[in-house]
């Protein structure tokens, strides 16, 4: 630690599901730099553009400092007894007219693991009600659900070392240099010293060209070529056979299924040529060890809980999972999304996926808390809209979440907002969301608090205070559990401590989990009672009845959205390095220097066949809204298809997005959208940085 600095604390990262632990140095009584925490297990000394610089949103002046109450129209600042006050009289009186199941919460995937649990408690046993969700719904739940029915847990079944253990790894529907900067500079790295990278994606993401070879498929076509791959791996004879007959049951199935997805057939749906398709499936299935990593390019569509689930059936045909090397890694998306499913802030299940529907579980909560509950699931995010503007939702409490400007179909969203009787917001700014709030509870920031984060590889990470929160703002751990103590449900709790201790004796698997054994080096679960973590799971068995992994035989079906003659494009969706979902914090740091605007990127044919040049401006319109902002021509896009990031209110991209959800969890098709392209005015400068894919590098 320099002299230049007063006090200097390791903490973890608030972004991004990498994990990266920091040091955050302190001088005249503020955050004056970050760096990188040489012993972090993920990041090994590594940050990327956000973590170590976008640390000045938390001064913002912009910052809530004080809660804010409606009053004529507008918001007045409010004493802390009065806004919680309001808040309490509003959901007694709603529960005591509607019954609980009339109000629903959302908890912050932004937040700890302390504050989740406490959140969905406060749900569950304050108010009465499983409507309790998180984010993880329209990002990874996909995820969460395929791997649960393939192999009997919810999160990535080894660690990012074993990015570095594989001679070979597929990158489907994943961009790591942009979302999980860190890992994809590790990926870099291990390309570079001889890792086999395959990409497959619609752009032509920066990765691929350190890979051996990219996949450009049409978007919603995962499906197909992930059961081509198959089709390759048995009609060549790479089966890991040993594995399959020892490990696994339902593979005959599978292979009848996949026969008829020749490469030549493959080809036809997804547009990537077939021997691209046959030599992916050899440099993965002849690797030693081999990796699979994706994110939302296959989560966010229709059928993303299908093709999670034939992910792993590829896994499973080559034996590629349970040893060092062979991991299936979801690049799980906010700092703390795996923890907040993982401390039951969802409508089906308590802590570690155990469903509100097993008496034994929900009876063990009872007692535990005093309460009763209901053994039904409650609403998800989705069904909580629909509830609003049916009018059988009244009230919501909506914790660190910014739907107004992330979740799709932002017309319904606002309806549904505007229809409720009462709205909560806790956040750290005002944003898209908090405009239709009756009461804005000022919150803190993760530089301000204490508690865990679990990071996409399923580790614990400690997160410590270097900041006080600002004004009159207070931990989201105090008002949650303040709030709850106010609605006559005293928790008990002193610090977060003490809630990871409850969770500790109530999670069989995470029984060994306390804030003193996580240390510097994290944990990752199950944890023993004796401490004990499991870096790579299913070593020997799968967590299933009978100790089997299952193979599913599912089909490619098509999109939810097509085009045709009046919306001829479809309009992929994603994210930009410099800035962070619903940009409330990134906005307000030096990174606005470095990107200012969003822009839509269109293939240079396209822009021909439109008459749209580079850094004009044009409309986007879908089947549900329309936007305007400037075109970029770039060959980063495949043909017949555009690409724009959802950062910026101003763009309010979301507009465009309809109804259609994953089959199995109703996460948003985000990534298929058919819309046309119409330039408007007159050519503008270029708003984008030179490069379509622009890099800071990890230092
Ligand atoms: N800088 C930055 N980092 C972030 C975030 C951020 O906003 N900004 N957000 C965080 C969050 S919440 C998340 S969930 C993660 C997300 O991280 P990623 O999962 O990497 O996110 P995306 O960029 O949305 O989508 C990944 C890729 O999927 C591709 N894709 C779209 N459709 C298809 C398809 O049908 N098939 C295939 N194979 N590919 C397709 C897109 O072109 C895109 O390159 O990032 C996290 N990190
Ligand atoms: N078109 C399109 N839309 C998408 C996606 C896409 O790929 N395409 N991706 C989707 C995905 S994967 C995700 S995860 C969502 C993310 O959507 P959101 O969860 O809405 O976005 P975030 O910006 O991560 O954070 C939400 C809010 O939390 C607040 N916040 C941050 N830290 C704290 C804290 O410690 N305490 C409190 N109380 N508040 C805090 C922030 O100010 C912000 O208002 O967006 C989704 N939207
Ligand atoms: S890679 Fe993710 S966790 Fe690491 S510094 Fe960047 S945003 Fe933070
Ligand atoms: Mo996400």
């Amino acid at each position: 630690m320099s002299e230049r600095f007063e006090a200097t604390t390791t903490t973890t990262c608030g972004y991004c599901g990498v994990g990266c632990r920091l040091e955050a140095h302190r001088a005249d009584g503020r955050i004056v730099s970050i760096s990188p925490a040489m012993d972090g297990p993920a990041n090994k000394g590594h940050t990327c553009v956000k973590g170590r610089f976008a640390h000045q949103f938390a001064r913002s002046r912009d910052r809530l400092t004080a809660p804010l109450v409606r009053e004529s129209g507008g918001f007045r600042i409010a004493s802390w007894e009065e806004a919680i006050a309001r808040v309490t009289e509003a959901f007694t009186r709603i529960k005591a007219e509607h019954g609980p199941d009339a109000i629903a919460g959302l908890a912050s995937s932004r937040a700890t693991n302390e504050d989740c649990y406490v959140m969905q408690r406060l749900m569950r046993a304050a108010i009465g009600t499983h409507n309790i969700d998180n984010c993880s719904r329209v990002c990874h739940s996909p995820t969460s659900f395929a791997l649960r029915k393939a192999f009997g847990l919810s999160g990535a079944t080894g660690s990012f070392d074993d990015i570095e253990a594989a001679d070979a790894a597929l990158l489907i529907g994943v961009n790591p240099t942009q979302g999980h900067p860190v890992v994809g500079a590790r990926i870099k790295q291990a390309a570079i010293r001889g890792l086999k990278l395959v990409t497959a994606d619609p752009r032509r993401i920066e990765l691929a060209d350190y890979g051996q070879l990219h996949l450009g498929i049409r978007p919603g076509t995962n499906a197909a070529l992930l059961n081509g791959l198959a089709h390759v791996v048995i009609r060549d004879g790479l089966v890991d056979r040993d594995f399959v007959e020892k490990r696994t049951e339902g593979y005959d199935a599978v292979a009848e299924l996949v026969a008829a997805y020749t490469p030549e057939n493959v080809e036809e749906i997804t547009g990537a040529p077939a021997a691209g398709i046959e030599r992916a499936a050899h440099l993965y299935a002849e690797a030693e060890r081999a990796c699979i990593l994706w994110g939302l390019g296959v989560t966010e569509h229709l059928y993303g809980s299908e093709c999670v689930q034939l992910i792993c059936n590829l896994a499973l045909l080559t034996g590629n999972v349970g040893r060092p090397g062979a991991a299936l890694l979801p690049l799980r998306g906010q700092n703390n999304v795996q923890g907040s499913s993982d401390h039951g802030a969802l409508p089906d299940t308590f802590t570690d996926y155990r469903p509100v529907t097993d008496d034994a579980v929900t009876s063990a909560f009872e007692e535990r808390w005093g309460v009763t509950m209901k053994r039904e699931r409650g609403m998800k995010i989705p069904e909580m809209f629909d509830a609003a503007v049916d009018g059988s939702l009244k009230a919501m409490y909506i914790f660190g979440e910014d739907v107004a400007q992330t979740d799709p179909d932002t017309t319904h969203v606002i309806q549904a907002l505007e229809s409720l009787d009462f709205l909560v917001c806790q956040d750290i700014f005002e944003t898209e969301t908090t405009k239709y709030a009756d009461v804005i509870l000022p919150a803190s920031a993760f530089l301000e608090k204490t508690g865990t984060f679990t990071n996409a590889e399923r580790r614990l990470q400690l997160v410590s205070a270097s900041a006080e929160p600002p004004g009159a703002a207070r931990t989201d751990f105090e008002i949650l559990t303040t709030v709850s103590r106010a609605l006559g449900h005293d928790m008990g709790y002193e610090t977060p401590s003490d809630v990871m201790d409850e969770i500790a004796e109530m999670t069989p698997r995470y029984a060994g989990i306390s804030h003193e054994r996580i240390g510097r080096a994290g944990l990752q679960w199950p944890v023993a009672p004796d401490g004990t973590d499991t870096p790579i799971l299913y070593t020997d068995r799968f967590e299933l009845p009978g100790g089997r992994a299952h193979f599913a035989p599912l089909p490619y079906k098509p999109p939810g959205d097509q085009a045709d003659a009046e919306f001829p494009l479809i309009l992929v969706t994603g994210r930009r390095l410099e800035h962070y979902n619903a940009g409330t914090m990134t906005r307000r740091t030096g990174n606005l220097e470095l990107m200012s605007s969003d822009w839509l990127e269109v293939h240079p044919a396209d822009a021909a066949a439109l008459g749209v040049a580079d850094g004009q401006e044009v409309a986007v319109r879908s089947r549900r809204g329309m936007i305007r902002l400037p075109a970029r021509v770039t060959e980063r896009i495949e043909e017949g298809h555009v690409f724009t990031a959802f950062h910026f209110p101003e763009v309010r991209t979301n507009l465009l997005i309809g109804p259609s959800a994953d089959v199995n969890t109703s996460c948003p098709e985000y990534k298929v959208v058919a819309v046309s392209v119409q330039p408007i005015g007159a050519e503008r400068s270029a708003p984008a940085p030179a490069r379509a894919e622009p890099m800071v590098p990890a230092d």
